[in-house]
Order: C-alpha cells, then structure tokens, then sequence
C-alpha cells in the first residue's frame, strides 16, 4: 500500500497546488531552478536554504523542499523524513549563521496565517531579541 499511498499523495498536492495557486510554480520552484538569482546558504538533494528577499530581523533566511508542497496544512506521513531533514538543515544552518544566542522558526499556513507563497517554507529568523506573541 506504501506505493499507492504515494501516488495518491502526487495527485492531493497537485490538486493542492492548482487550488492555491492555478497551478503555476510558485517563484520559489524558479530560486530551485536558478531562474530567479537568490543567495544561496545551502543545497542538497530534497532542500534549498537562500536567504529572504525582505529580511524581519538581522539574519532571515528560508529552507524550503525541493518537493513543492504547497503549505504545511498539505503534508501526511509520507512527509515525515523529508520534513525531519528540513528542521535538521534550518538548525545546521542558524549555527553556521552564528546564531548561538538562538533563533525563531516560522512556518506561515494559508489566510490566518499569511502564508504568501504557496511552496512550503520555514523560516529562520535570529541576530535580535525576538518577541513574544507574533504579530
Ligand atoms: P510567507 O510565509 O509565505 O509569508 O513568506 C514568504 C517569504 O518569501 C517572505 O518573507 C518573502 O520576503 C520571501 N520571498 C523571498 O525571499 N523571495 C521572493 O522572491 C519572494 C518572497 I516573491
């Protein structure tokens, strides 16, 4: 069933994509294809990290999969290693950013929570006292 269940999940998140999105890439698929110029942190086979275009605090950047997934709402199990790996990379990488006084990690889902890109990403955010709650 592992096999179906994965043709089946292919099919919900194209469905996913084409709701949120009309189907386009989103300019994330085009910073992952190197169309779109972006500062890149680090690259492996399933993730991206490049840093934000509008930085919210001294050091902000976004890992995101390989994989489009529109948005964290859209996951299942079959996500569960590929999603590990990306809170594993976001915390290499805030270490290397030198963010030892620690860091905010952000995941923003579809209207409440403005999300404005529909391809899953996290965001790391550090180099400033960060508040609590967000806005
Ligand atoms: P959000 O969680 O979907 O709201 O975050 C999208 C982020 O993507 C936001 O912080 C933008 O500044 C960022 N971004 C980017 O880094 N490069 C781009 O070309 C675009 C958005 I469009």
């Amino acid at each position: 069933p592992g096999g179906r269940d994965g043709e089946v999940s292919k099919a919900q998140r194209a469905a996913a994509a084409s709701e949120e999105v009309g189907g386009q890439p989103t300019i994330f698929s085009k910073i992952i294809d190197r169309t779109i110029p972006a500062t890149i942190l680090y690259e492996d086979d399933k993730c991206l990290v490049f840093r934000d275009v509008a930085p919210q605090a001294p050091v902000h950047f976004l890992v995101i999969p390989k994989l489009p997934i529109p948005r964290i709402s859209r996951v299942g199990p079959q996500d569960t290693e590929l999603l590990g790996h990306l809170l594993v990379v976001a915390a290499r990488t805030a270490q290397a950013e030198g963010l030892a006084d620690g860091y905010r990690l952000v995941i923003n889902d579809g209207k409440h929570g403005a999300q404005s890109v529909y391809h899953l990403h996290l965001h790391v955010l550090g180099g400033r006292q960060m508040s609590w709650p967000p806005g």
